[in-house]
């Protein structure tokens, strides 16, 4: 059996994303998500110009050497644009083995760990009742882990929170102006007061930070948020630095998660090796694919760290297929992100997975059971996006 062609989709069914099939001899095709939110082009090319060439001619069997090729042969190792594409492709060959065998992937991952992966879903608002009226929505939808964020008193725009305005120029990145670390340090705390009064005891609150604090005013809001016993506190520094959660750690036992931008193991050596993180947020897209995946995990796993891989709705649904087989076979997963995609990519992605009562399923279909309709994708032509940027309120650029 070999891979006979290898095709690069980029669509934007309501938001872009970037997707790898390969195609075999025996008629069987893998579909694999190289999305980079922003960069999505650099990956296509990095794909069609470099690394597809190569996978042509292979037996897809020999996942584990086509990945140590694509790795190891390019000599410039790592990388969000590098690990993108290799995952794409190794997800791709995981879809093809499971379809050759006729067993979903969760099988060939060593079966399941658990009945259903916990997702967590968000919860944003404007307003403190804003955000606890959707609380209490996802809550009563069986929602069993909730990201809560909400704009502090004084800012008008904040990450994931609707924004007041639209963007002076759709062609360039908006700016969230006017960040102000006091007022959020202030807030944070009082919202965890009020949804952890509405939500009850039973319920896990989450919330991320988004980079934009300094160690210990991490260490000090974590120490804050204890009575309110978070899940966790997502990104609540910039990760370059791995020895920055030393100090947040010696300050508070809030549980602390961090990930989601590492490509490769040796973003959170440290972090894992010492303790110093309670859960990982690396996805299989960013995170080299399965194969890269599975020993992240074991590695993680002997040091009591535990997974909450990232899902939010520019990890395309392809993605969203392999981590709901990964995380049902994956003993250390605890909770997978999880953020409803737009309606449109429902016309580009046929998938089996499901989320019921707050839990990811991955369905029992051969493969990865997830599949892109390449005529639908090219009525969402491409178009150029960007994320947000960040400015405090002196114009200086801060951490998104
Ligand atoms: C999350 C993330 C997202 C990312 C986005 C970047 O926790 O879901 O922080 O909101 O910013 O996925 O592309
Ligand atoms: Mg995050």
């Amino acid at each position: 059996m070999h891979v006979t062609a290898a095709k690069v989709i980029v669509s934007s069914p309501g938001r872009n994303y970037v997707t790898v099939k390969l195609e075999t001899d025996q008629g069987v095709h893998g579909v694999g998500d190289a999305t980079l939110n922003g960069r999505e082009l650099a990956v296509a090319a990095y794909l069609e110009k470099h690394a597809l060439p190569l996978v042509i001619g292979r037996d897809p069997a020999d996942i584990e050497d086509i990945w140590q090729m694509l790795y190891k042969g390019a000599y410039w190792r790592r990388g969000p644009v590098t690990m993108a594409a290799i995952a794409a492709v190794d997800v791709a060959l995981w879809d093809i083995k499971g379809k050759v065998l006729g067993t979903p992937l969760w099988d060939l991952l060593g079966g399941r760990s658990r009945t259903g992966t916990m997702v967590y879903s968000h919860a944003t608002g404007r307003t403190v009742g804003e955000t606890l009226a959707k609380l209490a929505d996802l809550q009563a939808a069986g929602y069993k882990a909730i990201r809560v964020q909400c704009l502090a008193p004084g800012m008008d725009e904040m990450y994931s929170i609707p924004r007041s305005k639209e963007p002076p120029d759709p062609r360039l990145p908006f700016v969230e102006s006017g960040w102000d670390t006091s007022a959020y340090l202030r807030f944070v705390p009082k919202l965890f007061a009020s949804a952890r009064e509405a939500a009850g005891d039973d319920l896990h609150l989450l919330h991320d930070v988004h980079h934009r604090l300094t160690p210990i005013e991490a260490g000090d809001l974590g120490r804050r948020l204890e009575e309110f016993r978070l899940f966790w506190l997502e990104d609540a520094v910039p990760a370059e630095l791995q020895a920055a959660f030393r100090i947040i750690r010696q300050h508070t036992t809030t549980p602390l998660a961090v990930g989601e931008v590492f490509n490769t193991v040796y973003d959170c050596e440290q972090l894992v090796r010492e303790q110093l993180i309670d859960y990982l947020r690396m996805s299989i897209v960013h995170g080299g694919g399965i194969s890269h995946m599975r020993k992240v995990a074991a590695f993680a796993e002997i040091y009591r760290v535990r997974l909450g891989p990232h899902g939010a709705a520019d990890l395309s649904p392809v993605t969203m297929a392999a981590a709901a087989h990964f995380d049902i076979a994956t003993h250390n997963v605890a909770v997978q992100e999880y953020a409803p995609h737009p309606e449109q990519a429902r016309e580009v992605f046929s998938y089996q997975w499901s989320v019921e009562d707050g839990y990811l399923q991955p369905g029992n279909a051969p493969g990865l059971g997830a599949d892109i309709d390449e005529q639908a994708a090219k009525r969402f032509p491409y178009e150029r996006d960007y994320l947000p940027v960040s400015r405090l309120a002196d114009g200086t650029m801060g951490s998104w």
